[in-house]
């Protein structure tokens, strides 16, 4: 336990530099010479570090790609199996003079007993825990080190038969790692096994500065108070300076150091301090600091911490509806825009920092504020949050428990406790972080899945009661002691089954989708704060070309079923597709309408949802990404490849919005305002036909409030005369534009597909692709086999309106496009229907 001593006495002053000599830890990366084998096998092969068993299988092509075909099927042998990892590594003797050494695994995935020098010095049970082990009796100057990995089958069979009951949901609950690896309804059963992050090797003398963090005292527009703390493990018992540096400011204090670990802070108050704001309120700001300890003149530890000036909390009073769900950063009620993150990759080592870059990069551009890092996945790696940090990207941050219940024995407890402690103090200097939450639908299911059914009094009541040890206690106490964030027990508060869910906390409303309930009820259940709804769409047709390994679009292949994990994921996606869009009359069509699908039908849900602030201050669709290449919920699939989702939620996430509500023949128009200062100027209302002839207009001058969402027209459809299948009402405000269609796709009488203008002209770092029609185009798709991203993709072109659209690529040979659009179907299912005609007559 690490004790806390408070130091009153600091000094603050100009930084001056001065030559000081550096005696700080040697830190030595273990990933070199690392070899595996099966544990009943003799040939050892080489492997990679951080890495896992599938991936090393398939460098020494022991194994066939699980992502691609069927081949998922043929490699569940390698997760029964268990495994031996090897290396040897060398320490220099002025190192090994040093008077500690401590190695540091950081990521052990998961039943590992790991010998140095065959000395058993750790057996390792969480691969979310670090594990620091003190070598320093058994290190030499040649080392090898070996760990044996354990079927994770073993280990939960055993814990199994501890129990006289079953929990649910299968045996992943006795082990704590990613539980996606065990199958998801988006997600391969490819239960990994390795070295999954570093191991370090540590070595030092008398002092090592551990860790540092800065907490936050009183902030004020003239002052911020800060408190450095540094985390010492100390020999000796002597007088040090702790010192901290930012910008040209520098303050150090004098600290009592004693033998032991502990806790020392040094108290700062900066001036007119900056804040951090998520990107869409303003400036993520973080001042960079460095931290060090000084004996004398020698540099004993150093460290960079960064460190964003914000204020986050969340408001889950009781109210007189129910129960408020709302966040406010630096005391402002903030609306939250975005998704649910799960793992990049089955395999993370195979998820590089680039991918990272542009997934992040990807939800500023679609004007999203907040990502939910879900619980059956992993804590991020730093990489994660120091891009949310940077871009102003808020995060709620499950702990890695997900739809199931969890033991509750004292193993498992203690277990979950360090755990605990290791990632929130591990995470807790971002800014980013504005929520711990303790799972994912566990309580939910608990609940209303008829998890209770059959069961005695005293099981159910040891259950929950386990529940509560770990998401009532454990968790919120370590995230209360250890941060400045809120702790909520589980996602959702209530769902879908409680009819409190319209009226408390955060929901997750899968009436849509799992019950096949229309789009149209998201308008209806608008909670207090949405933190999952969705709906499945098939990924790019590159995706699915590289799972089928074919050049052509097919969506009949056994292999492409096996990418599909929802049972009734093709009949759903099916059902849905019918209500609004015409048939598919080819494989194109039908993926083209997917997508289409799923755009209409979460958007719809989106703007219910803006519409509705401040009654709902959130939402946050399921899901953001892909772990594979896959048909699931993912707006951006595993390749990186936007779907028609998430260029439609761009536009629906924009601070400002107009949006529409058609209720009993009132068509009222909506503007939503989430920037901080208010915008006035004519709101501008006409209702073209398909040809651009204007039927009807009007303008008129609004003022939106800043953080709001107001009517600001209503219009009686009863009173028009206007033919509603041709026809588009056509919105806009202070430069944003939206279109509402009066009746569904499938009944819009569309115009032929004609472009009439298709220009590409190459300029820096891509081309424009400019576009024109005489007639409306609606949901115009352009495809390409050349790899880029399009600036805008399933776009309405109105008559005569000149769009441009860039396309950003590395290749300087002019691409070639293919143009869907929603003409194009419905003009082939019209000819069909009169050729069909003339065919019975
Ligand atoms: C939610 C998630 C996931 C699941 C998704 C779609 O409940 O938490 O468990 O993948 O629904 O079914």
């Amino acid at each position: 336990m690490i004790k806390k001593l408070l130091l009153f006495c600091f000094t603050i002053g100009l930084f001056s530099a001065c030559n000081l000599d550096e005696d700080i830890p040697d830190t030595q990366v273990l990933d070199s010479n690392w070899s595996f084998k099966s544990q009943h096998e003799t040939e050892w092969k080489s492997a990679t570090v951080p890495g896992n068993i599938f991936t090393d299988l398939l460098d020494n092509q022991l194994i066939e790609d699980p992502f691609i075909l069927n081949n998922e099927e043929q490699v569940q042998w390698v997760s029964d199996s268990s495994w031996v990892y090897q290396s040897s590594f060398f320490v220099d003797e002025k190192t090994l003079q040093r008077k500690h050494h401590q190695m540091i695994f950081e990521g052990l995935d998961t039943y590992a007993k790991v010998y140095l020098n065959d000395s058993l010095i750790l057996r390792a049970n969480n691969a979310f825990r670090t594990y620091p082990v003190e070598v320093q009796s058994i290190l030499k100057s040649v080392n090898q080190l070996r760990i044996e990995f354990e079927s994770t089958r073993i280990q939960e069979e055993k814990e199994k038969a501890k129990l006289d009951y079953e929990l649910p949901e299968g045996n992943r609950i006795f082990t704590r790692k990613a539980q996606f690896q065990y199958g998801w309804d988006w997600g391969p059963k490819l239960n990994t096994s390795g070295i999954w992050k570093d191991i370090l090797l540590k070595s030092w003398d008398d002092m090592e500065l551990e860790a540092v963090y800065i907490a936050q005292g009183m902030i004020t527009e003239t002052d911020a108070e800060l408190f450095v703390e540094a985390t010492i493990t100390s020999d000796v018992q002597k007088d040090i300076v702790l010192k901290a540096q930012t910008n040209d400011l520098s303050f150090e204090t004098t600290i009592q150091l004693n033998k032991g670990t502990y806790d020392y802070t040094l108290p700062i108050t900066l001036n007119k301090p900056k804040l951090w704001w998520p990107h869409n309120l303003g400036d993520p700001h973080l001042y960079e600091f460095s931290v060090q300890i000084l004996d004398g003149k020698i540099i004993k530890g150093k460290k960079d911490i960064r460190h964003g000036i914000r204020t986050v909390q969340l408001f889950a009073q009781q109210d007189s509806i129910g129960q408020e769900f709302y966040f406010k950063v630096n005391n402002v009620p903030v609306f939250m825009k975005g998704a649910n993150y799960i793992p990049q990759n089955s395999f993370q080592n195979k998820v590089t920092d680039q991918h990272y870059e542009n997934l992040l990069t990807d939800v500023v551009e679609s004007n999203m504020n907040m990502l939910r890092v879900w619980s059956g996945g992993i804590y991020e790696n730093h990489i994660f949050y120091n891009l949310c940090d940077e871009k102003g990207i808020l995060v709620w941050q499950d702990f890695m428990f997900a739809c199931a219940m969890y033991p509750g024995d004292e193993d498992f407890l203690n277990n979950v406790q360090q755990e605990a402690f290791d990632q929130v103090i591990r995470l807790r200097n971002h800014p980013s972080i504005a929520l711990w939450c303790g799972n994912n639908e566990n309580s939910e299911g608990w609940h209303r899945w008829g998890w209770q059914a059959g069961r005695s009094e005293s099981e159910k009541e040891e259950i929950w009661g386990n529940y509560l040890k770990v998401f009532d206690s454990i968790l919120p106490y370590t995230v209360d002691r250890l941060t400045d964030v809120n702790y909520w027990e589980s996602s959702p508060k209530y769902g879908r089954g409680n009819p409190k869910y319209k009226t408390e906390g955060d929901a997750h409303d899968w009436w849509v989708w799992h019950d096949a309930k229309p789009f149209e009820d998201f308008e209806k259940n608008v909670p207090r704060f949405m933190s999952e709804y969705g709906f499945q769409s098939y990924p790019s047709i590159e995706a699915i070309n590289q799972i089928n390994q074919l050049n052509t679009l097919n969506l009949q292949t056994d292999a492409l079923k096996s990418h599909q994990k929802h049972s009734r994921g093709f009949q759903l996606i099916d059902e849905y597709m019918k209500r609004d869009y015409p048939d598919a009359h080819s494989d194109l069509d039908y993926w083209y309408l997917s997508q289409l699908t799923q755009a209409k039908g979460i958007t719809l849900g989106i703007e219910a949802h803006r519409r509705a602030r401040p009654y709902n201050m959130g939402t946050l669709y399921w899901q953001l990404n892909d772990c594979w290449p896959v048909i699931s919920w993912s707006g951006i699939d595993h390749l990186g490849n936007w779907k028609a989702l998430q260029y439609q939620a761009k536009k629906s996430f924009e601070n400002l919005l107009i949006s529409f509500e058609l209720k009993d023949n009132q068509l009222k128009t909506y503007v939503v305002n989430d920037n901080l200062n208010s915008i006035s100027g004519p709101l501008f209302l006409k209702i073209l036909d398909f040809s651009g002839n204007e039927l009807w207009s009007t303008d008129k001058s609004i003022t939106a409030l800043e953080n709001t969402s107001s009517k600001a027209h209503e219009l009686s459809l009863k009173e028009m005369i206007i033919n509603l299948e041709e026809s588009v009402l056509v919105a806009s405000f202070e430069g944003v534009t939206s279109h509402f269609y009066f009746v569904k796709p499938k009944d819009l009488l569309l115009p032929d597909f004609e472009t009439s203008v298709f220009e590409i002209q190459s300029v820096s770092n891509g081309f424009n692709i400019t576009l024109e029609s005489p007639t409306l185009q609606k949901d115009v798709c352009l495809l390409t086999n050349t790899k880029g991203k399009l600036s805008d993709n399933f776009f309405d072109l109105l008559p005569n309106e000149k769009k441009v659209i860039f396309f950003q690529t590395d290749e300087k040979e002019i691409p070639k496009f293919d143009i869907r659009t929603l003409n194009d179907v419905i003009a082939i299912d019209h000819s069909k229907q009169e050729f069909f005609k003339t065919e019975s007559e």
